[in-house]
């Protein structure tokens, strides 16, 4: 029976490159890197794996240490812009002033071509 394996063929393909094709927002590297140790930065970057829907692209900044202060609370960074590039893969925040020295944690939320908002954080430290 050749007809009944050739549909189940197209079917398991149509079950298989939906995923393929719509894989979920992640992002892919940053500047600064995660963990790194900068000098104050005035830009952030956001790189991602694929276009962002972009009125669902969201960053927050929040200041997660300071020196010589063991147990701070985050605060929230405010005073920055958030701008998608015309490929939508790369998000850039612009910082009013550079950063204070501290450790700093980033907080992205974004959904690409599947629609489904992900989410995402990471740290560097500005010495
Ligand atoms: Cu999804």
């Amino acid at each position: 029976m050749r007809l009944p394996n050739f549909a189940f063929a197209l079917a398991a393909a149509g079950l298989i490159m939906p995923q393929i094709a719509l894989a979920h927002t992640r992002m892919v590297s940053s500047t600064p890197a995660a963990n790194a140790d900068v000098a104050a930065p005035t830009t952030i970057v956001l790189r991602f794996n694929e276009a962002l829907i972009a009125p669902t692209a969201k960053a927050e900044i929040a200041m997660t240490g300071m020196p010589g202060m063991a147990n701070h609370a985050p605060s929230p960074i405010t005073g920055f812009t958030t701008q998608l590039a015309q490929d939508r893969k790369y998000m850039t925040l612009q910082l009013a002033r550079p950063l204070a020295k501290g450790t700093y944690r980033v907080t992205w939320s974004a959904a690409g071509a599947d629609t489904h908002r992900m989410n995402g954080n990471f740290s560097f430290t500005v010495k």
